[in-house]
């Protein structure tokens, strides 16, 4: 019966420890700060106003989606493809509840979405779903995690799932060789602007966020 089986969650994922969900966001809110105040970004405002010469408060523009974590399967309780056979898989039962150290390597954002993006370990990969790159971005041949990425703010009325789908976008046209523009050397890292409102800061020094492997059923 439904009692004896074990219930499937929402999403399984690396939830980042309270104390650095506070450094993180106020990495971010500091990153938002900067960005706010340079004129590379007023230049460009209009990708996020969609009209020029209107202000904008970036802290205000991406509201806050809860818990800071880097989902590795979403499994929407069993309905999402695959989702059984990842929960069953013998890494993700072995690494159930251990401590891992995420690696952050940008923090990106566009008119949708705040995110921080993941360098997955090879260990750390044996935990990644097979086909997250390739549901999302059917064409293209993308590093598989590189769709792993933390969501620290979606604008109004966007769901969090997007964030990841932002930095694909993103990893394709680095893949593509878009080099971008290289606005900025800020005190954390370089800041590049790669066109329709789309920025990466890559980070001097890659940000080590300890983490738990765990799941979330809300
Ligand atoms: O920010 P995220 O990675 O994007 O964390 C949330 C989490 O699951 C709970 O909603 C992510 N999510 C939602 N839908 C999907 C999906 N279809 N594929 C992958 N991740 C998803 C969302």
């Amino acid at each position: 019966g439904p009692l004896e089986e074990t219930a499937i969650p929402l999403f399984f994922g690396w939830f980042l420890c309270p104390s650095f969900q506070e450094k993180l966001k106020s990495m971010a809110k500091d990153f938002l700060k900067t960005l706010a105040g340079l004129e590379a970004f007023k230049k460009h405002l209009s990708d996020f106003t969609g009209e020029a010469e209107k202000e904008v408060d970036l802290e205000k523009f991406f509201q806050d989606k809860g818990m800071l974590h880097c989902t590795t399967k979403f499994c929407d309780y069993g309905k999402a493809e695959g989702s059984k056979e990842y929960a069953e898989q013998q890494s993700v039962k072995d690494r159930y509840g251990n401590m891992s150290e995420l690696t952050l390597s940008a923090l990106f954002l566009t008119p949708r979405t705040l995110g921080a993006r993941v360098s997955l370990s090879e260990e750390q990969l044996q935990l990644w779903p097979t086909g997250a790159e390739k549901e999302a971005v059917p064409d293209a041949n993308l590093p598989i995690g590189s769709r792993a990425h933390v969501t620290l703010g979606c604008a109004e009325g966007v769901e969090p799932v997007q964030t990841g789908l932002d930095l694909l976008e993103l990893v394709q046209l680095q893949q593509q060789g878009q080099e971008g523009e290289q606005v900025e050397d800020l005190e954390l890292g370089s800041l590049t602007y790669y066109g329709k409102g789309m920025w990466v800061l890559s980070l001097k020094e890659p940000t080590v966020a300890p983490a738990c492997f765990s799941s979330y059923y809300g």
